[in-house]
């Protein structure tokens, strides 16, 4: 059974992932509007994963004699002003969930609550690949800075990310 701090942690971990969701899917959207077509797909990929990560908990937190409260949807920003800040604020985003996942882990070792600390170990090894495949493609995109050729074939690449992952 769940302690009510830890419930209450997890509902507030649920509400993050729903909202990295939403954010992503504004990502996709914005950048489907600029003609971006791989790097839409990978951002639309990305908010059906986080989407993923919010129902794994609200199912955990059920299981596990709680009860899963499903948060109120914040609209994320609709511009993205350009793709290096687009991908800067996705890498920040993850380190942020990162923060936040570890916090939850603590939270589990003062509760002394094993299953949940268990459990919580594939966040942080998805963490692990997230930040790491955030911080590649910001290098990327850093890289190609303004130039619009660059862009073009990193768009092509992206598709590749996604499809592999
Ligand atoms: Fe991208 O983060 Fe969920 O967990």
């Amino acid at each position: 059974m769940l302690s009510k701090k830890l419930e209450a942690a997890l509902n507030k971990q649920i509400k993050i992932e729903a909202d990295s969701s939403q954010v992503y899917l504004a990502m996709a959207s914005w950048s489907e509007v600029q003609g971006l077509e791989g790097i839409s797909g990978f951002m639309y990929a990305h908010s059906d994963e986080e989407r993923m990560h919010m129902l794994k908990l609200v199912k955990f937190v059920n299981e596990r004699g709680g009860h899963a409260e499903v948060p109120a949807l914040e609209a994320p920003k609709k511009e993205f002003g350009s793709f290096q800040k687009m991908f800067q604020e996705l890498f920040e985003h993850e380190l942020f969930v990162s923060n936040s996942i570890n916090e939850l882990v603590h939270i589990t070792l003062e509760e002394r609550d094993y299953a949940t600390h268990n459990f919580l170990q594939w966040y942080v090894a998805e963490q692990i690949e997230e930040e790491a495949l955030a911080r590649t493609i910001l290098d990327k995109i850093n890289l190609i800075g303004e130039d619009k050729g660059g862009l073009y074939l990193f768009d092509r690449d992206v598709q590749l990310i996604t499809a592999d992952s």
